[in-house]
């Protein structure tokens, strides 16, 4: 198939990205991506996570942290709409837990019927 063909049908390219907390995961994504701005940041049902920690810092800080770590939210820079990221914490932070979480995540993402859905790579 032409790769202009496989870009049509997959939709969005899905990219996992696996590194240690602050190794620098976006800084070196928003440089792939050509771009300086934050990301934007959706749940798994698309709504935009971390707004409303601008209203109450103190409550959401907990919740932005947990918010922004959970592997099922995806990562888009407005500047590069046709790549999704999803980030995860890395194994260090809890070890086999976190292990698991990203095995888990991976292993069901496979099972997509999908293509869109399914992760098209591992960095
Ligand atoms: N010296 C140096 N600093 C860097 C480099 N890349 C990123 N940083 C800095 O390292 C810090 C963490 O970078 P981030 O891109 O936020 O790292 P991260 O992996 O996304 O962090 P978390 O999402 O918190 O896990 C920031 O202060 C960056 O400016 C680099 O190549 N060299
Ligand atoms: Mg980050």
């Amino acid at each position: 198939m032409d790769p202009s063909q496989i870009r049509e049908k997959i939709g969005r390219f899905r990219i996992l990205v696996i590194g240690r907390a602050n190794a620098g995961k976006t800084t070196i994504l928003q440089r792939v991506c050509n771009t300086r701005e934050n990301p934007e940041i959706y749940n798994s049902a698309g709504n935009k996570v971390g707004i409303t920690m601008l209203i109450d810092d103190t409550v959401l800080k907990a919740s932005r942290e947990r918010g922004l770590h959970n592997i099922e939210n995806e990562m888009v820079f407005q500047s590069n709409p046709g790549f999704i990221f999803h980030d995860s914490r890395g194994f260090e932070a809890g070890g086999e837990s976190e292990f698991n979480i990203v095995k888990t995540f991976i292993a069901d993402r496979s099972k997509e019927a999908r293509l869109t859905n399914q992760l098209h790579a591992i960095w």
